[in-house]
């Protein structure tokens, strides 16, 4: 049996990181972790070929060669799927789907012949186990939820890793807390659940040994949801893992209640954590309540965001506006609280509610949810009717992004963040990609860009007040080069 699997293109967004992956002549910021964990659950003896449209394109000879097609997308995905499905069907091949977007709206997709829903590791032993028997059904589905520790080593050997920024894994699924609009744990559930230690460090000396030295993202919706286990295992092994070996820093996700553990903190340092994103989302306590974001309560959470960066944790954070709650002051004091944290990779969205969530109840309840879920929580777009007249909200929003990514505000707030930033000695591998995207830095951003005055000065005063954070100092450059693209071409 041959299977094709299709991973559909994304739209140019804040998250796409197209912009700034030429400079590191990449194609793509990450590979398609859910494909190549599926493409280990099919049978060992069944040949795999991987297109992820994000680096190549979909040949007609590769339909040609399958005789299943198996498509895995996100919402924000759903412009190429509707593209690519009646092609597929077109070529005469049997697709098999699943994924976040076909889980969320499965009956939005007639083209697809068997619909596999949920955690692949429940339903899909059941239909192949049908399709064995020759009675494979349309649909399967689950309220269950996966033990991690039977899932299998993805298949990473499917993919070019040349294409790719960084590669992806997964430790954890599920989160402890109960954040309203969030449908991570409508989706995967509250309580944690852990592959175990020597998964992954199997999956770690994979990726290693397939020559991989870039950044490595643990794509866990929150890392520290258990904290015992990672202090008591997981960190040691990891930090043990880490001896000797060059790159490979890791990026994970994790709540602010982080910065109250200094002793956690030290060791993910230790382990070659470097970065991790935090869902912030606002410095308005009424907020925060009416989102049952508990966790960021009664807190300072500028204090909290600078003790990481001081402990060698750089924050990329999400923030929120449109909650009932806010009125016309929270654009501007969510400016400035952006600028104070120093959070270079602020990524702010209009409230939205995906299906599944408290919030689309509440919502669904009060008659306001007014279109479908987009995907992509920082167009600009809303599935709601927000309490804020949307004409003053859109404006408000607008107003941020503008202030937050205009050279003036994005450089300014890299400077604050390099001033309080204090990274700790992790073994880097500098890839000759880096080298090129400094010069290509120069060409494109420090010539030809309406940014290249706020360019040079961050430039030299890095070079004299901090030169060992030059490196990141470029990359900074990169990253606000892609945000006022994406600023300027797509949030209208
Ligand atoms: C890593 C990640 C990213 C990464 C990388 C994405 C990539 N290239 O794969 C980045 C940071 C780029 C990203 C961006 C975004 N993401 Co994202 N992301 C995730 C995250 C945290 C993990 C995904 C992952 O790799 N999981 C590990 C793999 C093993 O699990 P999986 O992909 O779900 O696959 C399993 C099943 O879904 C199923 N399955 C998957 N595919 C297939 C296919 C077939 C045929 C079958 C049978 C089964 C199957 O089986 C797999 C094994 O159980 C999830 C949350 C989560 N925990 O799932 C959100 C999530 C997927 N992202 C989401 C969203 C909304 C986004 C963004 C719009 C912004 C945002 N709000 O975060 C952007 C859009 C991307 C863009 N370029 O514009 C939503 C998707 C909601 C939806 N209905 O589509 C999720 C669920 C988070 C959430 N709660 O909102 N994301
Ligand atoms: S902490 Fe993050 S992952 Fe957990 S419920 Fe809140 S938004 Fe979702």
């Amino acid at each position: 049996m041959n299977i094709l699997l299709v991973y559909p293109e994304f739209p140019d967004t804040f998250w796409s990181f197209k912009h700034a992956l030429k400079f590191v002549m990449k194609k793509s910021s990450s590979p398609p972790l859910g494909l190549l964990t599926v493409a280990a659950m099919l049978p060992a003896t069944w040949e795999k070929r991987l297109v992820d449209m994000n680096v190549s394109k979909l040949k007609p000879a590769d339909l040609a060669w399958a005789d299943m097609v198996f498509v895995s997308a996100m919402a924000v995905q759903r412009d190429s799927v509707l593209d690519i499905l009646p092609k597929i069907k077109a070529a005469g091949k049997i697709i098999v789907a699943g994924g976040p977007l076909f889980t969320a709206e499965p009956e939005a997709y007639p083209d697809v012949d068997h619909l596999v829903l949920n955690e692949a590791e429940i339903p899909l032993p059941l239909f192949l186990s049908d399709l064995g028997r020759g009675k494979p059904q349309p649909i399967y589905a689950t309220d269950e939820f996966a033990d991690l520790t039977k899932t299998p080593v993805p298949l990473w050997e499917l993919i070019d890793l040349r294409y790719y920024d960084s590669l992806s894994l997964q430790f954890t699924r599920g989160c402890p807390f109960n954040c309203d609009f969030c449908n991570v744990t409508a989706l995967l559930g509250h309580k944690m659940r852990l592959k175990t230690t020597k998964q992954l460090i199997t999956e770690l000396d994979k990726i290693y040994d397939l020559g991989w030295r870039r950044g490595i993202f643990i794509v866990d919706d929150n890392f520290i949801g258990n904290k015992r286990v990672l202090k008591e295992e997981v960190l040691p092994a990891m930090i043990d893992w880490r001896k000797g070996k060059k790159g490979c820093l890791f990026t994970t996700e994790a709540s602010v209640n982080l910065s109250d553990d200094n002793e956690l903190v030290e060791m993910m340092v230790k382990a070659g954590f470097s970065q991790v994103f935090i869902g912030i989302e606002t410095p308005d306590d009424v907020a925060l309540a009416e989102c049952s974001k508990s966790q960021n309560r009664n807190r300072d959470l500028v204090s909290s965001v600078q003790k990481l960066q001081q402990m060698g944790l750089q924050v990329m954070g999400g923030f929120i506006v449109g909650f009932d709650s806010d009125d016309e002051t929270i654009f501007q004091r969510m400016i400035d609280f952006i600028q104070k944290t120093g959070i270079v990779t602020a990524m702010v969205g209009l409230l939205q509610a995906p299906n599944g969530t408290q919030l689309y109840q509440r919502m669904l309840r009060e008659g306001r949810i007014r279109t479908d879920f987009s995907g992509d929580n920082v167009d600009g777009e809303t599935n709601m009717i927000p309490m804020m007249e949307i004409s003053k909200l859109k404006a408000g929003y607008r107003k941020i992004l503008d202030s937050i990514y205009s050279a003036n505000g994005f450089y300014e707030r890299v400077r604050t963040f390099l001033k309080n930033y204090r990274p700790q000695r992790q073994s880097v591998s500098l890839q000759p990609s880096e080298i090129g995207a400094l010069f290509k830095s120069i060409f494109e951003i420090g010539f030809k860009s309406k940014e290249r005055k706020e360019y040079w000065r961050l430039f030299f005063w890095t070079l004299f007040h901090c030169p060992k954070k030059f490196p990141l100092a470029i990359t900074f450059t990169i990253y606000g080069y892609h945000f006022r693209k994406v600023n300027e071409l797509h949030v209208a």
